[in-house]
């Protein structure tokens, strides 16, 4: 086991039981500091104490909640992120209206280590203390503090605290290391300026480390800023890390732009989101259903949104029952799979549920869908299964793995030795050359493929004269859902099955026939006819163009088509014959020839009436393609 220096333990318990001054009992410093806290006998903002006896191994940090019912929102926040609670029932009193609730927070937030204490046993006699401790033993039964100690002590006399140390050093030494993703994460529990130190930020290293001179964010706003300096633990320190209370103090940011609640995290780390795909468990003394549509008060981390709970796998969610919800938050906050988390109904307030994160970056889902239901199952399963879950429901640009290490919140080490094995097992595909390599889910890749081929049959559905789609329109709609390499990846595939091909600058589908356009038809025509009629006179090209009222952008494909086809030869720069009349001219050619032996210019220009450009043109064109050759001035058969 690791050696964890330090351990952070939480209060927790209804107003006026004692938490705070226990907590002062137990270190010698009173967490209640503000003036009105003091005035007022309650605590309203969370104490921080640092027990630091030399006598035991593990420094204790305490974070001291206030009991008051309108500062639930504060306990939840402060026990986010704790290692163990101490739940506090003055032995006078008994368990009370938070007792409940701070305890069902802290099992909603999953905490799991943890103690009892019956404050106030100065006040009451030992039946009492025998019949609470009974009473509370039932009450915790099936919880996280099933069989833990419930221990009694007066914060008056002293009595029971020597024990109560004891017992946090021994709590100490079971708490579980942290998974950590390596990328630091600190959700701000506290903000203040400090003299000579400036605008601070406190609250528990999630995950990663952070060193003094570090560019971090501050999420949700996205607030970039540098780490001046570092306290652990109150005091100066080069760097901190994971589980360790931590002040950071910030550059260029005012305590205006600071609140409990934001996130400071490594740069680029987070995606600020306005919806969490999540898992909730309704509390079994709910005091109704949650309905889909419901209007709840939120608490992940340090902060509190009102969020509308969209019920996914049905219209509602009875009490003590589970379901898989989409949170449609009202401002955007910062999360990861796996964080918890604590719902409050609107009205009355009170906490009513929570669960666990699956989906921090979640598109808007159809209800009651069996895939959508079958997605968050995954992402709430296996590391395998989350990992291919994300690629199986992002859209189709390729990740890398770092990329998706960031989004599961998870070590890149882990995430990519669970790619390599999905890559193994062929549910996902390399998409590209360059590194870091990136990855497609295999169902995404064949979705992306079917789509480019449906774009090309409607492409030609509507252009059915069009051999070929432009390439650059293929590509431009690939690249509204996808990128450059995968549009290669894709392409490349569907080449080398046969499916498509590629000619110029177009793709077409193989085997496909192309129709001919009858306003291209009959322009065609005309352009054939206008050299037809002409016959031996060969017109000019821009003449033929001018006549019949075309664009040399509509012309010229024309002339070349035909010219490809042979309905049109050309002689020479200038000159060029339909094919019926170039036949014409050879009959001519070889009735002279026949007659003659062989033929001149002359003669040929007599027999045909033409200029002698244009026998001239003849004879040579003859000569050229082998049909004829020159002797002197005169052609013979070649
Ligand atoms: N006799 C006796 N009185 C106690 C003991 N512990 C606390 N008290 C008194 O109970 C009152 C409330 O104590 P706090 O520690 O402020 O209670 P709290 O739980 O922190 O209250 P909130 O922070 O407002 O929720 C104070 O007047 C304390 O002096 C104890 O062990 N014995
Ligand atoms: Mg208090």
């Amino acid at each position: 086991m690791p050696d964890l220096d330090h351990v952070i333990v939480g209060t927790a318990g209804h107003i006026d039981h004692g938490k705070s001054a226990l907590v002062r009992a137990l270190t010698g410093t009173d967490p209640d500091t503000l003036p009105e806290e003091k005035a007022r006998g309650m605590t309203i903002e969370l104490g921080f104490v640092f027990l630091d006896d030399p006598v035991y191994p593990k420094q204790i940090v305490f974070i001291d909640v206030p009991g008051h019912e309108k500062f639930v929102k504060t306990m939840a926040a402060g026990a986010s992120n704790v290692d163990a609670a101490l739940l506090v029932v003055a032995a006078d009193e008994g368990i009370a209206v938070q007792t409940r609730e701070h305890f069902d927070i802290l099992t909603l937030l999953g905490i799991e280590l943890g103690a009892v204490v019956l404050t106030k046993r100065d006040l009451v006699d030992e039946a009492r203390l025998a019949e609470l401790t009974l009473s509370v033993r039932r009450f915790v039964r099936g919880s996280f503090l099933d069989g833990a100690p419930v221990l009694p002590v007066s914060a008056l006399t002293g009595a029971g605290i020597p024990e109560l140390k004891a017992l946090l050093q021994d709590i100490g030494l079971r708490v579980r290391p942290r998974p950590d993703s390596g990328v630091f994460r600190m959700p701000v529990d506290r903000v203040f300026t400090m003299h000579g130190f400036g605008t601070v930020v406190a609250g528990t290293v999630l995950s990663g480390s952070v060193r003094a001179g570090d560019r971090i964010e501050i999420y949700p706003e996205g607030l970039k800023t540098r780490v001046r300096g570092i306290q652990v633990h109150k005091s100066k320190a080069d760097a901190s890390g994971i589980g360790k209370r931590t002040a950071l103090n910030l550059q260029d940011l005012a305590k205006e732009d600071l609140r409990r609640g934001q996130v400071a995290a490594a740069e680029g780390s987070l995606v600020p989101t306005s919806r969490l795909d999540a898992r909730l468990d309704v509390l079994a003394g709910a005091p109704r259903e949650i309905k889909h549509r419901d209007r709840v008060r939120l608490h992940i981390g340090t902060d509190e949104v009102m969020a509308r709970l969209s019920v996914i796998g049905g219209p509602t969610i009875a009490p003590g029952a589970s379901s898989p919800v989409q949170l449609v938050l009202e401002r955007p906050t910062v999360a990861l799979p796996g964080d918890r988390f604590v719902i409050r109904s609107f009205s009355p307030i009170v906490t009513v549920g929570g669960g666990r994160v699956l989906d921090a970056a979640p598109e808007k889902h159809k209800r009651l869908s069996g895939r959508v239901l079958q997605g968050l199952e995954k992402l709430g399963g296996t590391a395998r299964d989350a990992v291919e879950q994300m690629f199986a429901q992002s859209t189709g640009v390729p990740r890398t793995v770092a990329e998706i290490a960031l989004k599961l919140g998870r070590a890149e080490s882990e995430a990519a030795e669970t790619i390599a094995a999905l890559l193994t097992e062929g549910a996902l595909v390399a998409v590209g050359t360059e590194k870091p390599v990136r990855y497609l889910h295999r169902s995404v890749r064949d979705g992306l493929s079917d789509a480019l081929v449906e774009g090309l049959e409607a492409y030609f559905t509507a252009n059915p004269f069009k051999a070929e789609m432009p390439f650059s329109d293929v590509r431009a709609a690939f690249l509204d859902k996808s990128d450059a390499a995968a549009f290669k990846h894709v392409l490349d595939g569907l080449v080398a099955k046969g499916i498509l091909y590629r000619k110029d600058a177009g793709i077409g589908l193989a085997g496909r026939e192309v129709r001919l356009d009858p306003v291209e038809a009959d322009r065609r025509a005309r352009v054939e006819n206008a050299f037809l009629a002409a016959r031996f006179s060969a017109p000019l090209e821009d003449d033929v163009r001018a006549k019949l009222g075309l664009k040399p952008s509509a012309f010229q494909p024309i002339l070349n088509s035909l010219l490809r086809a042979g309905t049109l030869v050309r002689l020479a720069p200038k000159v060029i014959y339909h094919r019926d009349t170039l036949e014409a001219a050879r009959r001519a050619v070889a009735g002279l020839i026949e007659r003659h032996g062989s033929v001149s210019i002359a003669e040929l220009r007599d027999r045909l009436d033409l200029s002698r450009k244009y026998a001239q043109a003849i004879l040579e064109y003859f000569d050229r393609t082998g049909s004829t050759k020159r002797v002197g001035d005169r052609h013979v058969p070649a």
